[in-house]
């Protein structure tokens, strides 16, 4: 395994514009999921160090220069914030690869690109948040101003720790808030690097601090915090549900998005090879840590054989591989709880009736990590628990289908709403199954794309509010209504 590149120095928490040690002193190790290795110290961030963090941000949202600059000034330093995180895109995919165990393939090739993006895309935002002129009664003149909400608390997962801090502190900067991020436990180390590179670009002490620590101890912290005025947050429902209400107390807003178990639907009538790369893709991409992963294939009836087959074929060639090889498209588990949860749910499914296709089983590179196999359960009834719930890993369960209705029967038959996809080449299929999914995202003969343009969230147990795309802006602007009396 060649993580032995150079060393990756340890992680200080970002506070106030300067890497600080957690007042407590403790660190805790941040380990290489492919090599089973530590990597690095971090420090770990008390009640204390939040504190810290929300005060400089609140300090920095009240009185500082950020809400009140010129937006095009505010735009062109989010806009070299972006320049910057291109021009690392190398580094910060290392060390999104040693961190999580992504193929180095995607976190330097696609998520690093995409962080930009979303500083790029949002940066533009800047200088377009307008308020509205409303002649609602000619005695007065009335308007609308739409101002940040003031400080955000952004709490992220470790499936994308990098992405997701593009996603949570582009638009929140773009509209004027300053921002304290808790990024995983697990997963520290490119939240940390980015906030450095938003010193280097620009952005006032205060605006954007990094506190890496404990979700029940750091994020409890934030979330209690009266100094916090909404909190964005990616993770389980679980987390989501209890963070809910929490933040009640202190009356914070929330934007939420949640886990999935997206349906990806096969028709008989699809270009069955594109289908079948997307069923691979929607799945396997991101080791299937992924919360809008393709996890329930269904396959109409008529093709279904055949489709199974060659999709375990295509499966069982995927094998695991050294994540830093940048033709690894299959990396390890983020941790070894997470494999072991994973492979037990391959256990339960097996249990439930399902029958294993390909895969199914840890396999070691080099002796080491963990990696678990490309796995597919076949004849999946949509009533077991391996069919509702999330299993957040690289374990596809496909089910069989009968026509249009018996297919969005299955695919509504969840508690989530996230994603879904839909291989057809009916374009009315297309339109009216597109329409009856409850889902907050519908790819057609695609799966998996995204763009800092596009909004992206979840309805029912998926969560509320939206990141990226214009809609995002609502998540982080209040409007204030304006009568002035002309009489
Ligand atoms: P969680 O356990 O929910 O953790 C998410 C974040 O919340 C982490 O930073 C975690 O910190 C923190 N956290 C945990 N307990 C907390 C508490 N009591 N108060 C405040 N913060 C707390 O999820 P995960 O295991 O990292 O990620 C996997 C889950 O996220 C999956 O269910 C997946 O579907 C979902 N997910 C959803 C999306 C979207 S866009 N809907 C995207 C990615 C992931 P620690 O890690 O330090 O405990």
């Amino acid at each position: 395994m060649t993580d032995t590149l150079s060393p990756v120095k340890p992680g200080k928490l970002i506070i106030n514009g300067e890497a600080v040690d957690a007042a407590s002193g403790r660190t805790y190790s941040t380990w290489n999921p492919a090599t089973e290795s530590p990597i690095c110290e971090v420090a770990e961030a008390g009640a204390e160090d939040v504190d810290r963090a929300v005060r400089a941000a609140r300090a920095a949202f009240e009185s500082g220069p950020w809400p009140k600059m010129k937006p095009a000034e505010r735009q062109r330093i989010l806009f070299r914030l972006g320049d910057l995180i291109l021009a690392h895109a190398e580094e910060l995919g290392r060390l999104e690869t040693l961190d999580n165990g992504k193929p180095i393939f995607e976190s330097k090739m696609i998520d690093a690109p995409m962080v930009a993006n979303c500083f790029h895309y949002f940066a533009g935002w800047a200088t377009k948040l307008a308020g509205d002129t409303l002649p609602v009664n000619p005695a007065f003149f009335t308007y609308t101003l739409r101002e940040p909400i003031g400080v955000v608390g952004a709490i992220i997962p470790w499936n994308f720790p990098m992405i997701m801090v593009g996603w949570k502190a582009a638009p929140a900067l773009a509209a004027g808030n300053t921002v304290v991020l808790k990024p995983a436990e697990l997963t520290p180390l490119t939240a940390l690097r980015i906030a450095e590179l938003a010193l280097e670009a620009g952005l006032p002490p205060g605006v954007f601090n990094v506190v890496s620590g404990k979700g029940s101890v750091a994020g409890e912290a934030m979330v209690k915090h009266p100094g916090v005025d909404k909190i964005s947050f990616t993770g389980s429902t679980e987390v989501g549900r209890h963070i809910m209400k929490t933040a009640a107390d202190t009356m914070k807003r929330l934007t939420l998005e949640l886990g999935g178990k997206s349906p990806n639907i096969v028709f008989a009538d699809a270009d069955l090879d594109a289908a079948l790369k997307g069923a691979t893709a929607g799945i396997f991409y991101g080791k299937g840590e992924v919360c809008a992963a393709g996890s329930r294939l269904l396959v109409e009836s008529s093709i279904y054989d055949d489709f199974v087959a060659r999709l375990s074929e295509r499966s069982a060639k995927m094998a695991p591989s050294d994540p830093l090889d940048p033709k690894s498209r299959l990396g390890a588990l983020v941790s070894e709880g997470q494999m072991q949860k994973v492979l037990g749910w391959v256990e339960t499914g097996v249990k439930e009736g399902a029958r294993v296709a390909a895969g199914g089983k840890r396999q070691p590179v080099n002796g080491k990590g963990w990696f678990v196999q490309a796995t597919v359960l076949d004849g999946v009834d949509n009533q077991m628990r391996v069919a509702q719930e999330e299993i957040f890993g690289p374990v596809l369960a496909v089910i069989r289908f009968d026509g249009v209705d018996d297919a969005i029967a299955k695919a509504n038959d969840v508690p989530y709403g996230l994603a879904s996809g839909v291989w057809t080449r009916d374009v009315k299929k297309a339109l009216n199954v597109s329409r009856r999914l409850q889902a907050g995202t519908v790819w057609v003969n695609a799966y998996n794309f995204y763009d800092a343009g596009m909004p992206f969230g979840g309805v029912k147990q998926s969560g509320f509010g939206k990141d990226l795309g214009p809609d995002s802006l609502n998540e982080y602007t209040h409007t204030k209504s304006v009568w002035m009396n002309l009489e």
